[in-house]
């Protein structure tokens, strides 16, 4: 069996309250390290030591504490990149589909003064870790997470202090292992026929279509704060006319009291605002607010909240912030009080090599490419981004739906009190994770779970109150399949998110379905709920460079002809209440091995390798008329010359 250790150790009283005064069961901000002049981070990228539990039991690690000396003493150990995911490093089969735990570990050299001045705090960071993790430092555990697309951090100065002349020996132990209650849920299943299987043999089942990569997925990183310093901050936004106001909140954690110096600069580093406050309302006049892409033609404004603890010690925190309204009417979805449409994409964290882990070429390619084929936002499907890219957003002005990783909920088990538990923290920490980015402008609590099974409506009545209460500023929304006779989340949320596969999951090879059905989708689900409604998922399978005329299935042109059918319809109700579409995918992604997919998903409209395929430059000529229609195409832009 694999074994996960218990969860006491990170879930907590769970409590709601408005978003300045939340409360919530998390002790502590989560503000992404940024050196200062009093803050240090030392980035622990590059190659780990690393071993697979392949013991039976997969619990050899625990039972003979690895973790108490160097990995090497205890046996093998291979080279292993940080961050990156495990499985398509080498070229050894059982290491690509292992299941259970795996061994991380990395020697760091602390700077001396971190240590030898006992009022600086040293803290260890996983950016994310999939799927359990603990960590060690010296033998000694310092923190243990649940969940694999969320930061967990631990003080470690005290103990590093014990023996500053030993090297800080960092050991992170990584299960995959997905049950019922974890977020995504999957099961473990078992084979003891002997005349079919071989002894021990079980596999990893989940419902949902992407490749369970593990491993550590984003950087491990050390960074110091003075001994009192700034926990944590909240700025919520807002306008009236010419003038911007950030409502802000800092926390302040090892003193009790504090001086502060809060300013906000511009672009240019002028001051144009200033407070002494822990909390307080900022004005702006001649405000810049934060624009989409294509929406104005200087998006992404930002401006630099510098929080200066003054005493008793002194301490620097800048926070970017995007000045910026959110709003949704009955048929709109409203961006600074003006009507925004999504047009966009769904992505993955998905890569060759890599997996999942996050890699700076990847994302800069990636943007480059959102920005060519005009898109002005995505989704976070099916789970929290890295924030690196949430920042990356939030400068280049693309619009993000945050969704946290309630994928696959298909099992009755799966809506009972522990598994809401858990969701509810996730949410906690995804909110407090990313609740100052301008650029994320709705939460996503699932995507298409069992809603039709009867516990679903308290399940999803619980998880939307839960997430508004956490953060009133924003709107909440699921993300749901067509069917909306079914549907029970679909009352509480703000926004309806609907996916379909039309002529593809049904009614294969059948385009002319297309407009009839996708024309009573939008009827059935606005004429029941009076929302305004984005289409979150819709595509089709293209093998690269297959061809066919007319279109059939699997080819380029068939992926066309499908979304050219979409679009028509778009077309039609957007200029009622639909305010979006988001192709699925940005790109093709592995998924599962199973019949259905060639080496994973091809719905992308570009290759894994990041290739256009014909859709890719028939959702750009689109992309930007619709642009042209709805936002300010920017001066610099050739469009359409360019196309
Ligand atoms: C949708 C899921 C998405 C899948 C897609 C597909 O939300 O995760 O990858 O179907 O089947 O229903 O391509």
């Amino acid at each position: 069996m694999v074994s996960v250790p218990g969860r006491a150790g990170v879930l907590g009283a769970l409590c709601v309250s408005a978003m300045m005064n939340a409360v919530c069961a998390l002790s502590g901000g989560m503000l992404l390290p940024r050196e200062s002049p009093s803050r240090e981070v030392k980035e622990l990228s590059g190659l780990w030591g690393f071993r697979a539990d392949k013991s039976p039991s997969r619990n050899l690690g625990f039972e003979r504490a690895w973790y108490k000396r160097r990995l090497a003493e205890t046996g093998p150990v291979i080279d292993m990149p940080v961050p990156a995911s495990y499985n398509d490093i080498t070229q050894d089969h059982s290491l690509r589909d292992f299941i259970g735990w795996v061994w991380y570990e990395r020697e760091v050299v602390v700077p001396a003064r971190w240590l030898s001045d006992e009022g600086t705090r040293v803290v260890i960071r996983v950016g994310s870790a999939h799927y359990y993790s603990v960590v060690w430092v010296n033998g000694v555990k310092v923190t243990e997470h649940a969940g694999g697309h969320l930061p967990f951090e631990a003080e470690i100065g005290a103990l590093l202090r014990k023996d500053p002349t030993s090297p800080c020996r960092i050991t992170i132990a990584v299960n995959n292992t997905l049950t019922l209650e974890t977020l995504p849920p999957g099961t473990i299943q078992h084979f003891d026929d002997h005349t079919k299987y071989p002894d021990g043999f079980f596999v990893q089942n989940y419902s949902f279509d992407f490749f369970n990569y593990a491993g550590i997925h984003r950087p491990v990183l050390l960074y110091t704060t003075p001994k009192a310093y700034v926990d944590d901050i909240t700025a919520v936004t807002d306008f009236s006319d010419n003038t911007g106001f950030v409502n802000y909140k800092v926390s302040v954690q090892g003193a009790t009291t504090a001086t502060l110096k809060v300013t906000l600069q511009d672009r240019d580093g002028h001051c144009v605002a200033s407070s002494n406050e822990l909390s307080g309302v900022l004005k702006v006049v001649d405000v810049n607010l934060w624009w989409p892409y294509l929406m104005h033609d200087n998006p992404g404004y930002l401006y630099s909240l510098e929080v200066r603890l003054m005493a008793p010690n002194e301490d620097v925190y800048t926070l970017p912030v995007g000045i910026r309204s959110v709003k949704v009417t009955s048929t709109q979805f409203l961006i600074n009080n003006k009507p925004f449409y999504f047009h966009g994409v769904n992505k993955h964290e998905d890569a060759d090599i890599r997996g999942k882990g996050l890699d700076w070429p990847l994302i800069v390619k990636d943007f480059n490419l959102l920005k060519w084929l005009g898109a002005n936002s995505f989704r976070t499907s099916h789970y929290p981004y890295a924030e690196e890219i949430l920042q990356m957003c939030d400068r280049h002005g693309i619009v993000v739906i945050d969704e946290c990783p309630g994928v696959g909920i298909k099992d009755i088990y799966s809506f009972g009190n522990a598994s809401l538990t858990h969701h509810l923290v996730v949410m906690d920490e995804l909110v407090r994770r990313d609740k100052n980015h301008p650029s994320v402008v709705m939460w996503s609590v699932a995507n298409e779970p069992a809603a039709e099974m009867h516990p679903a409506d308290l399940y999803f009545k619980t998880l939307i109150k839960h997430t508004k209460a956490l953060d009133p500023t924003r709107p909440v929304t699921y993300i749901t399949d067509s069917n909306y006779a079914r549907d029970k989340g679909a009352p509480y949320v703000d926004v309806i998110c609907v996916n379909s596969y039309f002529s593809w999951y049904h009614d294969q090879g059948h385009l002319e379905v297309i407009p009839i059905q996708l024309n009573t989708q939008f009827e059935n689900w606005y004429g029941k709920y009076q929302k305004p409604i984005i289409q979150s998922e819709y595509g089709a399978d293209a093998v690269p460079g297959l061809h066919s005329d007319p279109p059939m299935m699997f080819t380029e042109e068939y992926q066309k002809a499908v979304l050219k059918n979409y679009h028509d319809v778009f077309d039609q109700k957007r200029k009622q209440y639909v305010v979006g579409e988001l192709i699925w995918n940005f790109a093709d992604f592995m998924t599962t091995q199973g019949i259905t997919r060639v080496v994973g998903n091809k719905k992308g409209i570009f290759t894994r390798q990041r290739q256009p395929k014909a859709a890719a430059f028939f959702l750009r000529e689109r992309y930007w008329s619709l642009a042209n229609q709805t936002g300010i195409l920017p001066t610099w832009t050739k469009y359409p010359c360019s196309l």
